[in-house]
């Protein structure tokens, strides 16, 4: 028998270094050349390093609150203590390395995920080359197909599970990436990483909707626009999801199912889609008078905006800024689009629903891909918590604003969307908002709709994103550092290293830690007044039941086109409602906002006589501050001027002046406008010059309501063509009834007469004041200044009539 030798101490270490299930009792020497029991070795000085939670005092008591404590840490005498495994410096083409030291790779630029094909053979999702993709396996030509076909199995099962729920409300959106770029640091302000440098970019990814609709409706419909934006801030992902409108429908969380339910298609037959014009919307709008402010902004042309790219947006609720020293303001959030705030009409708006329901997102993609980049202006409007008390309305009531007379808007900065998604289901549908996702320098104030948000949004993506793991898919992850001790659930990416997952450890030597005051995100201590120190209750604060004040302050403050168009959207909606009652009472609403209003709409809608007044809420309300807001017109707004993202149409057809019709193209191309030669057919289209035109569009296939504008050009041959197919009346009909401006050029005048239009043909017409342009032969290049003008414009109200005349 061998003799035994003494016991040897680094034998025993090595040996129970290598066991997992029990320890020893005295901890290895440090040192060793062994990796298992230099590891064991290293963990046990580790958490030797922490003999108790040094914190733990500080997580007491109202000011430790306030300040809260960056958290414990013991720097680990090289990677091995915390590592998973000893085994990770095996490499493979799969495991890679090493994670680097304090790297979530999870939050990369997109890059990482960004897939490009090209010369590469089709695989499945295994990377087994697919030798043929046309034919499933059988037994035999004419056979059975056979179930091994792990190809065709694999093919059919991911197409078959390739949809995911629609989001239940703003189902229908289109986004877009872009930059948040800060004008001057609001250090002020807030602490808030996107306001700290002049010139500083934060990425972007906005997200623009309409409400009711499902996936799959038009973007045309008379509704609400979502106006979200995610930001990429270096110190975290903020959200800032606000519509196109600065006030809501209804005042607390508790009511929003209602609404949606009201407002989405009747569920017993699903009708109506995307529209609000049916009995249940109006039915529980009509019972419950806080929403009379919001329905004035939906019957408002706001509600059909001519493009994403021409609306303003809101965070409607009152949030809070934050700065250093921390102290904190209230904020009103508003988006301010640089082309000005321009509309669609209600007629052009029906036609576009039909010829392209995606007139939006393709309004939204063409910009972006052709550089006329949609940019909107950032602004805050900031108050103290005295200066709110003294408001006449409550700042925590989501139906009210704060005028900008009041308050006024201190422009923080621009966005800018440069970058189309490369792909609309990874980016724009699978993005992930919640009004939660807030950065230190930012916080919230106590609106009780909003507070109802924060539930809502993280809860809704679990379901339809299929489960709580959303902030790693691509689009969602942020670019700051992503280190918690969340772990496992459906579809995770990270493979986190170490086997600690908790806090307070010493294992990992502390890791992650909390951050503290200095760095992390503390909420403010805000507290309640006297008057509002009450007990639990179910009930609103008195200020909320004044309904109709600011509903007034709206509608007076609208331009009398703007106001017959409210008028003209109630009447419309009103009309669709098949239960007069529900009408009755919806008018009895609105005398309480206006008389004028809502004596227009009774005509409208034939009352013979008008219902009593609703009872108000409210027996005293306090004095408005302002009684007109002007700032609430559209028309304040025309922006910039630029004509970049319109589109012209020039009208033409066999024997047209081509040349002039080329010079005009080139002239609008230069203003960032889109020019299309539109014909009787696409193609070849021979000039009075004996050249030809190619003519990209049709009568039939654009028709003439999805231009801003028409060029009608000279040429006696092309305007006896033209006059022989009904498109073309259909086609300036259109455009002078949505009032739209037209320039018309020599003999093409026979067709603005044979269309009706009710235009005397004098020269004084060549101003374009009416945003018709008239012009003799050979007027055309000259007067291309005057119709941009007239473009600039937009619309020419003055020529709108209800009925229309043609
Ligand atoms: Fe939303 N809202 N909302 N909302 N909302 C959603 O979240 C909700 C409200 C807004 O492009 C949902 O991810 C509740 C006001 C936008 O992805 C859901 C309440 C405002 C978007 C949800 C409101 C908004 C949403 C559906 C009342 C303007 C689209 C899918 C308490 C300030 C974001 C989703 C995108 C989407 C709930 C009221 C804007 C269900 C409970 C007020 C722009 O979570």
């Amino acid at each position: 028998m061998p003799k035994t030798s003494p016991p040897n101490k680094s034998t025993a270490s090595k040996a129970s270094a290598r066991n997992k299930d029990s320890g020893p009792a005295q901890p290895p020497a440090s040192g060793s050349a062994d990796k298992a029991v230099a590891k064991a070795a290293e963990a046990n000085d580790l958490v030797a390093g922490m003999p108790f939670n040094s914190t733990k005092s500080a997580e007491h008591g109202f000011a430790n609150g306030l300040a809260p404590q960056v958290g414990a840490t013991v720097a680990p005498a090289s990677r091995l203590p915390t590592g998973s495994t000893l085994t990770e410096e095996n490499t493979s083409e799969k495991v890679g390395s090493v994670a680097p030291e304090g790297v979530n790779a999870t939050i990369e630029p997109l890059d990482r995920v960004r897939v490009d094909s090209s010369k590469q053979a089709l695989t499945t999702n295994q990377g087994v080359k697919v030798a043929d993709n046309q034919n499933s396996l059988k037994y035999g030509v004419r056979g059975p197909a056979l179930l091994e076909d792990f190809i065709l199995r694999e093919k059919i099962t991911h197409f078959d599970h390739e949809r995911i729920p629609e989001r239940i409300v703003h189902a229908r959106g289109s986004g877009a990436h872009g930059f948040f770029e800060c004008y001057d640091a609001a250090t002020d302000l807030t602490k808030a990483a996107p306001f700290q440098k002049a010139g500083k970019t934060t990425p972007v990814f906005a997200r623009f909707s309409t409400v009711a609709g499902e996936r799959g409706s038009k973007d045309t419909a008379r509704d609400v626009r979502g106006f979200a934006v995610k930001f990429y801030t270096d110190e975290g992902n903020w959200d800032l999801v606000g519509n196109n409108m600065p006030v809501f429908f209804i005042q607390d969380a508790m009511k929003f199912p209602d609404l949606v339910h009201a407002v989405k298609p009747e569920p017993h037959n699903q009708m109506p889609q995307a529209a609000s014009a049916h009995d249940t919307f109006w039915d529980f709008v009509s019972l419950m008078p806080e929403s009379t402010h919001m329905l004035m902004w939906q019957m408002s042309d706001r509600a059909i905006p001519r493009s994403y790219a021409t609306m303003q947006g809101f965070g409607v609720h009152t949030f809070r800024m934050v700065n250093e020293e921390g102290t904190s303001v209230f904020v009103k959030f508003h988006w301010t689009p640089a082309a000005g705030t321009h509309s669609l009409v209600w007629d052009e708006a029906v036609k576009i629903s039909g010829a392209d329901p995606d007139y939006h997102r393709r309004d939204l993609w063409e910009r972006i891909e052709s550089g006329a980049y949609p940019e909107y202006e950032l602004g805050v409007q900031v108050f103290t918590e005295e200066q709110a008390e003294e408001f006449s309305f409550d700042i925590l009531d989501a139906t009210k604003i704060v005028p900008e007379e009041l308050v006024p808007i201190r422009p923080l900065g621009r966005m800018v969307l440069n970058r189309n998604p490369d792909n609309f289901f990874a980016e724009t549908e699978q993005i992930a908002f919640c009004t939660a996702h807030i950065v230190p320098g930012l916080d919230f104030s106590n609106d009780p709709l909003l507070a109802g948000r924060h539930h809502s949004y993280i809860d809704t993506q679990i379901s339809r994103l299929g489960g709580p793991n959303f902030h790693e898919i691509p689009i969602n992850a942020p670019v700051a550092p992503v280190h918690n001790n969340q772990r496992d659930g459906l579809h995770r990416q990270a493979i986190p290293r170490g086997r600690v997952s908790y806090e307070p450890n010493s294992l990992a030597g502390g890791c992650p830690f909390q951050a503290g005051a200095a760095q992390g995100f503390v909420s403010v201590a805000a507290s309640l007044s006297k008057q509002d120190e009450q007990g639990k209750v179910r009930a609103k604060p008195e200020k909320f039941a004044d309904h109709y004040t600011q509903a007034t302050l709206f509608f007076e403050s609208q331009s009398p086109v703007e106001q017959d168009h409210i008028a003209n959207a109630f009447r419309f909606e009103l009309s669709k409602v098949t239960v007069p009652a529900i009408r009755q009472r919806t008018v009895a609403m609105l005398r309480n906002a206006s008389e004028a209003l809502a004596a227009k709409v009774g005509k409208g809608l034939g009352m013979l006589t008008m219902p009593e007044a609703l009872p108000r809420a409210a027996t005293e309300v306090a004095t408005p501050e302002i009684m007109k807001s002007p700032a609430l017109s559209l028309l304040h707004r025309p922006g910039d001027g630029s004509l970049a993202g319109r589109k012209v149409a020039i009208l033409v057809a066999p024997g047209v002046e081509g040349d002039f019709v080329l010079s005009a193209q080139a002239a609008l191309l230069e203003h960032g406008v889109v020019a299309r030669i539109v014909g009787p057919h696409i193609g070849h289209i021979p000039t009075v010059s004996g050249d030809a035109l190619d003519a990209d569009a049709s009568m039939e296939n654009e028709p003439g309501f999805l231009f801003d504008a028409l060029i009608l050009a000279d040429g006696a041959e092309a305007v006896a063509a033209l006059s022989q197919d009904g498109h073309t009346m259909e086609f300036i009909r259109d455009q002078f009834r949505h009032c739209k401006p037209i320039l018309c050029v020599g003999v093409a005048r026979h067709l603005m007469r044979q269309a009706g239009l009710p235009i005397s043909m004098d020269k004084s017409m060549a101003q374009g004041g009416t945003g018709l342009i008239v012009v003799d032969a050979g007027e055309g290049d000259g007067s291309l200044d005057a119709f941009m003008a007239a473009m600039q414009k937009h619309r020419h109200f003055g020529r709108e009539m209800d009925p229309p005349l043609l």
